[in-house]
Formats: C-alpha cells, sequence, structure tokens
C-alpha cells in the first residue's frame, strides 16, 4: 500500500503562484494519505541557502542543494514539491539529473503567468521596488527567465482556476507515483 517518491518541480516568476499551489498540494495529498513535502525558495533561502544571493552562480548553487534535499525527501518515499524561480534551463536540467541519477521520478511544472500579472499581483511588493532599484537581479525586471522547453505540464495560473490546476497537479502525482 506504500508509494514510492518523486520530485514535482515548480519553476516560474515570482508571484506565477507557485507557493501557493504547491503548499494546496501538499495538504491535498496528505488528505489522501501521501506523503508530501514543500522546499519553498523564499523559505530555504532563510536556512540551508541564507548563505546565498540572486547571482546566476549563487542561483544555480541554490538549486542544486534543493535538488539534493528534495532527492533525500524522495528517497525516503515522500513527494518533494520544490517550488523555485529556478530561472535557468541548465540549472533545472541539473536538477532532473539528480533526480534521474538516483532513479526517481522527476515532473517539470512551469508556473505560468504574464509578466504584467505578476506585477500586478505582487504581493510583497518587490516588482516595484526592483523597478525603484531597490533590488537587484531580480528576475523578470533586470534578471532573466527562461522559459521551459522541457515541462510536463505548464500551468496558466491567469487563466485556470486554483481548483484546476490543483486537480492536474494531483494527476500528475498519482501518475508519478505509480498510484
Ligand atoms: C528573484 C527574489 C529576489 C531577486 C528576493 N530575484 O516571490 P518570493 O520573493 O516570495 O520568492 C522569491 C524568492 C526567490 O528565491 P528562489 O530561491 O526561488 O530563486 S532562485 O530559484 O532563482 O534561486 C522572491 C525573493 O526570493 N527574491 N530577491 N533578486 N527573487
Amino acid at each position: 500500500q506504500g508509494h514510492g517518491g518523486a520530485i514535482l518541480w515548480f519553476t516560474g516568476l515570482s508571484g506565477a503562484g507557485k507557493s501557493t499551489l504547491a503548499f494546496q498540494l501538499e495538504a491535498q495529498l496528505f488528505r489522501r494519505g501521501i506523503w508530501a513535502y514543500v522546499l519553498d525558495g523564499d523559505n530555504l533561502r532563510h536556512g540551508l541557502s541564507s548563505d546565498l544571493g540572486f547571482s546566476a552562480q549563487d542561483r544555480r548553487e541554490n538549486i542544486r542543494r534543493a535538488a539534493e534535499a528534495a532527492r533525500i525527501l524522495a528517497d525516503a518515499g515522500s513527494v518533494a514539491i520544490v517550488a523555485l524561480i529556478s530561472p535557468f534551463r541548465a540549472d533545472r536540467r541539473k536538477a532532473r539529473e539528480i533526480a534521474e541519477a538516483a532513479g526517481i521520478p522527476f515532473r517539470e511544472i512551469f508556473v505560468h503567468a504574464p509578466l504584467d500579472v505578476c506585477r500586478a499581483r505582487d504581493p510583497k511588493a518587490l516588482y516595484i521596488r526592483a523597478e525603484r532599484g531597490e533590488i537587484s537581479e531580480f528576475t523578470g525586471v533586470d534578471s532573466p527567465y527562461e522559459i521551459p522547453e522541457a515541462a510536463e505540464l505548464a500551468l496558466p495560473t491567469h487563466e485556470l482556476s486554483p481548483a484546476e490546476c490543483l486537480e492536474t497537479l494531483t494527476k500528475i502525482t498519482l501518475e508519478a507515483i505509480a498510484l
């Protein structure tokens, strides 16, 4: 009756909806008796990655650490839900390689909303601060986001309801852990 582990890798701009969907999916999986754990960028940066900033090099290291932590969780049989901007294709590819080398199913999920929608949501006023020059290397303002080419799923959060997103996410999770 047990289930295997998997890594669900959410990528997308700040404000696209990654964290919201990640925590809702975690709760939904728990209700089905499936172990799941969210590794969220904003949280990791307070602990595991507290020494890192937002240069391309630091993002790469942040993503590598999250991928290794997710691998450990998945090895222990959990569904690791990673929610990181992870703006560079090469870094996402590396995360996938870490999972696949360990025989762990990896699904890349592009949580997508156009930049103006993310900027309009701007829950922490980060876009405004970035545009004023108070934050540098902010993704979508003065640091690039490379659109995924290898994602298993794209969720346009400006077009789908949270419930619709969750239904698709639950389906892809059950398929990944072969339940
Ligand atoms: C991007 C930044 C930046 C800069 C602070 N660029 O939406 P949030 O606020 O709550 O979550 C974002 C988080 C991004 O960290 P990640 O670890 O996901 O990024 S990466 O995968 O690229 O390593 C954002 C906040 O940190 N934040 N400054 N300059 N996001």
